[in-house]
């Protein structure tokens, strides 16, 4: 088998990259290069060079979750006729959240994140820029899906909402107008790695079947008002003929940011820039004279609520470092940020 095999799982040089020459020189090497596609309690599935294995996960890897997602690129060696994880291959990305107090790692090494929602009450702009500030967090570049449009009759509602975000991938379709999907392609190409999220029940699984053939369990659609159900009950990845890596995941139920400083100053980069405008370096935006924010609030550029969601995250953000790295080091750590963001030198956030 040779290095190029793998290249349609997503394999690439910044992976080979990290071989030593000792283990490039060995011919067995590129029959111990996975890429995993599912995560069970102490084994995983990976996909290699000789097709599709099971590996075992030694000690010094638990709890898996932790240390590896799908997506992840290892390599294992073979002992009594099973895979045994050896190492990890430093990812290109890797999307993390916090998950019951603990961080969870979601997906690694992806193209794209292909944020869902769906054109009814679950539609939260909120929510969405949670999911963005998660992309923007771990470079990934975000793609907003808007599904069911069939069934709504306010469409340009949401697409007006949607357009506030301010990114260029937006997508409104439905899998009962077959022809809305080819917008998707543009998101196509072997060794692509994609990532499909959102709340249960947006319909994640149903379009990847509509798009890619496949036939992935869905909720049937008399239990569409079932809250709670998951559908979908663990992360996947699977390879399209396209040679797309697509994953699948359980709805989340909430998104807690792992480490969104930088994500919250691109989905919020307007906020951002006022927020150097204003007259005083220490603004709290409330009340004080000269506040750029509260300006522009008035001016309608931009609204009350985006400026509360930024708020509302940067507090989040706040306790979660309190908890990691102590309440004085926190103060200090957003002072010097609020410095940086007023003086416009922004490089080194
Ligand atoms: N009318 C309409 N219904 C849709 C569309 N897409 C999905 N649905 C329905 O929405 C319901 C939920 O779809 P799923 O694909 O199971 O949702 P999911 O996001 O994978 O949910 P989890 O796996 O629980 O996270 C199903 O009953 C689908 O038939 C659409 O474009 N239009
Ligand atoms: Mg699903
Ligand atoms: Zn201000």
């Amino acid at each position: 088998m040779s290095y190029s095999t793998l290249q349609k799982w997503g394999w690439s040089n910044f992976f080979f990259q990290q071989l030593s020459f000792e283990e490039i020189s060995q011919e067995k090497t590129v029959d111990s290069i996975f890429r995993i596609t599912a995560i069970h309690r102490n084994r995983i599935e990976a996909i290699g060079a000789c097709g599709e294995s099971s590996i075992i996960c030694p000690a010094e890897f638990q709890p898996v979750s932790q240390y590896l997602a799908v997506g992840d690129w290892v390599m294992a060696e073979l002992t009594n006729e099973h895979h045994r994880l050896s190492r990890i291959l430093e990812p290109k990305n890797r999307i993390r959240r916090i998950s019951n107090g603990l961080p969870q790692v979601i997906a690694a090494n992806l193209d794209y994140l292909w944020i869902i929602t769906s054109a009814n009450d679950e539609f939260k702009v909120k929510r969405l820029e949670r999911y963005l500030a998660l992309a923007y967090e771990f470079d990934i570049t975000p793609v907003i899906i808007l599904t069911k449009t069939d069934v709504c009759e306010n469409l340009d509602d949401y697409l007006e909402q949607l357009n506030h975000l301010n990114i260029d991938n937006i997508h409104p379709l439905s899998v009962n107008t077959p022809h809305t999907l080819n917008a998707l392609s543009a998101y196509m190409g072997e060794g692509v790695s994609i990532a499909v999220l959102g709340s249960s029940g947006v319909g994640k699984s149903t379009l990847i079947n509509a798009f890619f053939h496949t036939e992935l369990p869905t909720r049937e659609i008399r239990e569409d008002d079932a809250r709670g159900k998951h559908t979908t009950t663990h992360r996947e990845l699977f390879f399209c003929d396209n040679g797309v890596a697509i994953i699948d995941t359980p709805g989340m139920r909430e998104l807690q940011l792992f480490d969104p400083e930088q994500g919250i100053e691109r989905t919020f980069h307007s906020v951002v820039e006022l927020s150097q405008q204003c007259r005083y370096a220490n603004c709290s935006h409330a009340a004080e004279p000269g506040c750029a924010i509260q300006t522009a609030i008035a001016d309608g550029s931009i609204s009350q609520a985006h400026f509360e969601n930024y708020c509302k995250l940067l507090k989040e953000e706040e306790s979660q470092k309190r908890r990691t790295i102590g309440a004085h080091a926190v103060k200090e750590h957003y002072r010097q940020y609020f410095k940086k963001i007023h003086s416009g030198n922004k490089d080194q956030w």
